[in-house]
C-alpha cells in the first residue's frame, strides 16, 4: 500500500532527475535568500550555474547546528516572515533553541510525507490516531497530527503526560494506531497494567515510535506488552520533524528516507569524507523542497548507513538503518535533547557552584532518570543543611525551567568528582535500550 504511488516507486534514473532538478533550484534560491549561503557558496567558487550533475553535492559546504544558533532566530529562513506559517524550535546546544520556520507548502508536503510515512507503517483510513507526542515547540506532536489528517485518518491529539487517562481514552474510544516515543509506550504498558487494563483487549494494532534512540531488544518488548507492530520512525527538526524516514511494515528492516525530498550522505563525522553504501558514519541530508529554511548538506549528528537497493515493498526510496548512536554528545532525557553544555551554563550561573559535574542517566521502570552531582563551594558544607538543600533544589528548578527536564540535583564537596587529564567525562548513561 502507497500514499503516493508514483513517488514512492519512481526508478532511480527518473527519481535522481528530480533531485538534480529540484536541488539546482533549491540552490539558486539560497544563493539569492539566504546570505550565510551566498557567502559559503562563493567561498567554495561554486554559483548556482556550475551545478550541474548529483555527484557535484559533494563539493558543497556543510551546514551544521552551531551555523544555525550563530543565525538566532531567523537568519537562515529563506522566505519573507509573510510566508512563514508556522515555527518550530528544538534544543541548542547552549541557551538558545534552534529555530525552524514552516511555509504553507512546507507544510503540506510535511503532511503528505507523514502520511505516506503512516501508510509505510500499516496505517489507512479509518485507523484511530492517538496521538501522544508532545504538541508545542517539539515537532513531534503537531507533525503527526497534520500527517493523520491528511492521511483521512481519526486522530486524538493526546500529547504526552497524565498516563491513566490515555490508557482510559485508548480502551473507550478504540484508538487502533499509537505514536509516542518507545520508552513512553512501555510506560504506558506499566500503567495499564496496574490499572487492570490487558492490551491484548484493546483493539491497538500498530505503533510508531521515535524522537529517542531504541534496539530491536526494545521492539520485541513493546511488540509483546503493548500487542501491536511496532515501527521506527526518524526526523529531526531541523530539517522538517517526524517523517523524514520510516520503517514499512513489510519488512521493518531499514527506514525507507523520502528522497524525493531529502538528499541522504554518510560522512566520516572526523575528516567529513563521503562514505560507501553499507558503511556506518554521520548521516548528512540536503533538503531539496523546503521553503522556509531549506538546509544544504546539514550534519545531523545521527550515526546510520544507507543502502540503495530497490526493497520488497516496491518502495524504491534508499533505506537507512536504525540509529545507532550520535556524534556528539546530545542526551535524550524522556524525549527531550539535553546538550551537557547547557546544563554546565546554567550550573555555572549559580553562586556556590563549583565548574566540575557529572550527569548520570539511567532508565527505572521504563523511565529516564537524570541526576546531576555537583562539586559546591567548601563553605556550603560547613553551613547549614537547609542551605545545601535550597541549592540542590535551585539546581533542580532552574534545569527544568530552562530545559524542560526533570533532574536530581546532589552536592557533592570540593574534589569528589574524579578529574580527568585529557577529555573530562560529563556524562555517565546507564540505560540499557
Ligand atoms: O525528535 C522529531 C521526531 C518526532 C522524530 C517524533 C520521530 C518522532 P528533534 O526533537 O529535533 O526532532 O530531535 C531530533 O532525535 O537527530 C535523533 O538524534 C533523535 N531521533 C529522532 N528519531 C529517532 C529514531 C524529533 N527513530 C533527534 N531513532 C535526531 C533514534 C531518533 N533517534
Amino acid at each position: 500500500m502507497f500514499f503516493n504511488e508514483e513517488f514512492e516507486t519512481l526508478p532511480r534514473p527518473a527519481l535522481e532527475a528530480l533531485q538534480l532538478k529540484r536541488l539546482q533550484s533549491m540552490i539558486a534560491r539560497i544563493y539569492k535568500q539566504v546570505p550565510f549561503y551566498r557567502t559559503a557558496l562563493d567561498k567554495a567558487g561554486i554559483g548556482p550555474e556550475s551545478f550541474n550533475s548529483l555527484a557535484d553535492l559533494r563539493r558543497l559546504p556543510f551546514t551544521t547546528k552551531q551555523d544555525l544558533r550563530e543565525s538566532y532566530p531567523y537568519g537562515m529562513f529563506a522566505t519573507p516572515m509573510e510566508d512563514i506559517v508556522r515555527i518550530h524550535a528544538s534544543s541548542g546546544t547552549t541557551g538558545k533553541p534552534t529555530v525552524v520556520g514552516y511555509t504553507k507548502k512546507d507544510i503540506e508536503n510535511w503532511s503528505e510525507l507523514m502520511a505516506r510515512s503512516f501508510v509505510a507503517a500499516g496505517v489507512h483510513k479509518g485507523d484511530i490516531i492517538h496521538n501522544s507526542y508532545g504538541y508545542g515547540l517539539f515537532t513531534g506532536g503537531l507533525g503527526a497530527h497534520y500527517g493523520a489528517e491528511r492521511l483521512g485518518a481519526s486522530v486524538i491529539p493526546m500529547s504526552g503526560g497524565n498516563t491513566k487517562k490515555q490508557i482510559m481514552i485508548m480502551q473507550d474510544f478504540g484508538s487502533t494506531v499509537l505514536t509516542c516515543t518507545p520508552s513512553y509506550s512501555l510506560f504506558m504498558a506499566e500503567a495499564a497494567k496496574e490499572e487492570g487494563v490487558d492490551f491484548r483487549n484493546l483493539h491497538l494494532r500498530v505503533g510508531i515510535f521515535g524522537a529517542e534512540p531504541w534496539s530491536e531488544a526494545m521492539r520485541t518488548e513493546i511488540e509483546e506488552k503493548l500487542n501491536i507492530s511496532a515501527i521506527d520512525i526518524y526526523g529531526l527538526s531541523e530539517i522538517m520533524g517526524p517523517g523524514v524516514a520510516i520503517e514499512c511494515d513489510t519488512a521493518k528492516s531499514g527506514l525507507h528516507i523520502w528522497e524525493d525530498h531529502f538528499l541522504a550522505e554518510i560522512i566520516n563525522p572526523d575528516a567529513g569524507e563521503i562514505l560507501p553504501p553499507g558503511v556506518k558514519g554521520e548521516l548528512v541530508i540536503t533538503t531539496i523542497t523546503k521553503e522556509g529554511i531549506p538546509l544544504l548538506r546539514y550534519r545531523t549528528r545521527d550515526i546510520t548507513s544507507v543502502d540503495y537497493e530497490p526493497w520488497r515493498c516496491g518502495r524504491t526510496h534508499a533505506r537507512i538503518a536504525r540509529m545507532s548512536g550520535r556524534s556528539d554528545d546530545m542526551l535524550i532525557i524522556r524525549g527531550v535533547n539535553v546538550f551537557p553544555s547547557q546544563i554546565e551554563s546554567i550550573l555555572m550561573g549559580i553562586e556556590g557552584v563549583e565548574p566540575h559535574y557529572l550527569l548520570i542517566v539511567d532508565r527505572k521502570d521504563n523511565l529516564d532518570s537524570l541526576e546531576v552531582q555537583v562539586e559546591v563551594d567548601e563553605g556550603l558544607f560547613s553551613d547549614e543543611i537547609k542551605h545545601l538543600q535550597a541549592l540542590a533544589h535551585t539546581i533542580e528548578k532552574q534545569i527544568k525551567d530552562l530545559l524542560g527536564v526533570t533532574c536530581k540535583a546532589r552536592l557533592v564537596e570540593p574534589r569528589t568528582i574524579a578529574r580527568s587529564e585529557g577529555k573530562a567525562k560529563r556524562v555517565i548513561d546507564n540505560r540499557k535500550l
